[in-house]
C-alpha cells in the first residue's frame, strides 16, 4: 500500500516539478530606458505591464540608461543583448526615414491622436517593417505628453513670442537628426545631449535650455535650475514600447495576446496619469517661482512645419501619409 502511495506520490509530483523546471526557465525581459522610475511610463509598466506577464516572462527594468545609453536601445535588442525598450520615432528614424513623420512638429494633435494614428491599418507596413529590418515589435504607442521650452533665463531676461526669439539660444535636444531638426525648426541653437545629463549641463550653463513635457520638468526636477517655461506644445510626444521579436515569437500565442494586452493596458494606464499630470503640474511650478506663459503659436506652428515640409525628411514620407495623420485628427 505504502509503495503504491508512494508510486502515485511520484507520479503527481511530475508535472509539478516540470512545471516548476518551466517557472524557473521564464524568459528575462530586460527593459533598458533613460526615464526614471518615478516617470508614469514607468510605473504604468510596473504597475501593469510586470504583472500581466509574471505567469510566464520576468520584467527587468534598468530605468536611468543604466544598461545602455539613450539612443543604443535600439540596436541593442537587433543584435540580441536586449529585450525591450521604450523607443522613440525619432530612434527608428535614424534606421527608417518614413518614423521621422512623426518628429516632425504639430503633426500628432493629442494623445487620443496618438492611438488612432498607432491603430490605423496605414500603420501596419512601417509596424512590418521594424520587425523586419530590426527585429522590434512596437506593442503600444504610450504618450509622453507635449514638449514645452524650459529656458535657465527668466521672462523678464528672454520672452520668446516666436520662432526669431530663440536666435543663438543653446538648446538641448536628444541626439538625433531628427530632434536636432526640430531644434532648428524652433529657430534655436540645438545641441545633442543625452536626457541624464541635462540637469548638470542646465546647472553649469552648458546649455541655456531644454525642451521636454511639463511632467518630465518636474520628475526630473528641472524646475530647480530653470526660470521659465514656453508653452510652445510643439510636439506631442509619444514613445513605442518595444521588444525583441525573436523574443515575443518564442511566446506561446496565448502568452503572446496576455503580453499585447499588458503593453496596451500599460500605455492607457500611463497616458491617463500622464495627462492629469500635464493639467496639475502648471500650478505646481507656477509655485515654484516659474514663468510660464503661451508664445505666438501660430508663428511657431508655421515656422516648424514649413521647414520640415522644405526638408529631406518629408521627402521620405509615405505618399499621402500626412494628410491621413490630419484626417484621423478629431
Ligand atoms: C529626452 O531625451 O528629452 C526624452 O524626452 C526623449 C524621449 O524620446 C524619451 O526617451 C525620454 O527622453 C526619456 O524616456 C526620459 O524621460
Amino acid at each position: 500500500r505504502r509503495s503504491v502511495l508512494a508510486m502515485s506520490a511520484v507520479a503527481s509530483a511530475l508535472p509539478l516539478i516540470s512545471r516548476t523546471a518551466f517557472a524557473a526557465d521564464k524568459p528575462v525581459f530586460r527593459l533598458s530606458t533613460p526615464a526614471s522610475d518615478t516617470d508614469q511610463r514607468s510605473v504604468a509598466l510596473m504597475e501593469k505591464f510586470a504583472p500581466g506577464i509574471a505567469d510566464f516572462a520576468t520584467f527587468e527594468p534598468h530605468w536611468n540608461a543604466t544598461l545602455f545609453k539613450q539612443g543604443t536601445e535600439l540596436e541593442a535588442i537587433a543584435r540580441g543583448n536586449l529585450e525591450m525598450a521604450i523607443t522613440s520615432a525619432q530612434e527608428l528614424a535614424v534606421f527608417l526615414p518614413e518614423f521621422s513623420i512623426f518628429s516632425a512638429g504639430y503633426v500628432h494633435k493629442d494623445a487620443a491622436h496618438q492611438v488612432k494614428v498607432f491603430s490605423d491599418p496605414f500603420m501596419e507596413p512601417l509596424k512590418q517593417k521594424v520587425e523586419d529590418e530590426l527585429g522590434v515589435k512596437l506593442l503600444a504607442v504610450m504618450y509622453l505628453g507635449r514638449r514645452q521650452l524650459n529656458l535657465r533665463a527668466s521672462k523678464e531676461e528672454r520672452t520668446v513670442m516666436t520662432p526669431a526669439d530663440l536666435k543663438g539660444v543653446t538648446l538641448r535636444m536628444p541626439g538625433t537628426d531628427a530632434w536636432q531638426f526640430l531644434g532648428k525648426a524652433l529657430g534655436a541653437n540645438p545641441v545633442p545631449m543625452a536626457f541624464t545629463e541635462i540637469y548638470t549641463g542646465l546647472q553649469t550653463g552648458a546649455i541655456d535650455g531644454q525642451d521636454n513635457p511639463l511632467p518630465t520638468v518636474v520628475d526630473a526636477k528641472f524646475y530647480e535650475v530653470t526660470k521659465q517655461i514656453c508653452l510652445t506644445s510643439h510636439l506631442v510626444d509619444l514613445n513605442y514600447l518595444a521588444i525583441s521579436k525573436k523574443a515575443f515569437d518564442a511566446l506561446t500565442s496565448d502568452q503572446q495576446a496576455a503580453l499585447q494586452k499588458a503593453g496596451d493596458d500599460a500605455a492607457e494606464f500611463g497616458r491617463q496619469n500622464q495627462l492629469k499630470k500635464e493639467d496639475e503640474l502648471v500650478a505646481f511650478l507656477k509655485e515654484k517661482g516659474l514663468d510660464i506663459y503661451e508664445p505666438d503659436l501660430p508663428a511657431f506652428r508655421d515656422h516648424v512645419q514649413k521647414m520640415f515640409l522644405e526638408s529631406e525628411f518629408a521627402a521620405a514620407w509615405p505618399a499621402g501619409m500626412l494628410d491621413k495623420i490630419n484626417a484621423l485628427a478629431s
